[in-house]
């Protein structure tokens, strides 16, 4: 059992999930992505996480539009971190999954992301930052990639002051 399990409400949600896989696959850890509705099927959302408290996972990510239940329904069956990512979607545009994400009661925390492409991300990394704590190498690739993130934005901005009027320099 791979010690991320990455759960989305529905189908539709795939293509807004798909950069938090990249990332995780990228950082070369193990994943498991599944289909699974609070609504919809709750028997099986119980069921994959039973199986995965079995199998000794270790992050859940939970992505979910609309009243979105995902996320809270599986931190309220595990001690796990529980990470959601709110997916726009409907009459509403997402502020409704956002408000179901965040809200919880306390003592059932979900790090909430941001919504779509830029919570799923950030669910990859956070999930990475959590395994990092008992993983030095995945650790030195968190601090390569930091590395890397700065570089781009020092390339960037070099660049544009070799176009521009380049007045600022470090
Ligand atoms: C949520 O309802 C899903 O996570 C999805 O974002 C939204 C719409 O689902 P579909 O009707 O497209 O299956 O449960």
């Amino acid at each position: 059992m791979p010690k991320v399990i990455v759960i989305m409400g529905s189908i539709s949600d795939r293509e807004k999930v798909e950069p938090c896989l990249e990332i995780l696959a990228k950082l070369g850890i193990d994943y498991l992505v599944t289909v699974s509705s609070a609504h919809r099927t709750p028997e099986r959302t119980e069921k994959i996480i039973r199986d995965a408290k079995a199998g000794g996972a270790q992050v859940f990510i939970c992505a979910a539009g609309l009243a979105a239940h995902l996320a809270g329904a599986v931190a309220a069956r595990t001690l796990c971190p529980v990470i959601g990512i709110p997916i726009s979607s409907g009459a509403l545009g997402g502020q409704d999954a956002l408000y179901s994400t965040v809200q919880m009661p306390a003592g059932f925390p979900v790090a909430t992301m941001a919504l779509d492409k830029a919570g799923a991300k950030n669910a990859a990394w956070l999930a990475a930052q959590i395994l990092a704590l008992n993983d030095s190498e995945l650790t030195k690739k968190l601090q390569a990639a930091r590395e890397a993130m700065a570089g781009e934005v020092e390339n960037a901005g070099a660049s544009i002051e070799n176009q521009d009027i380049g007045i600022y320099t470090v």
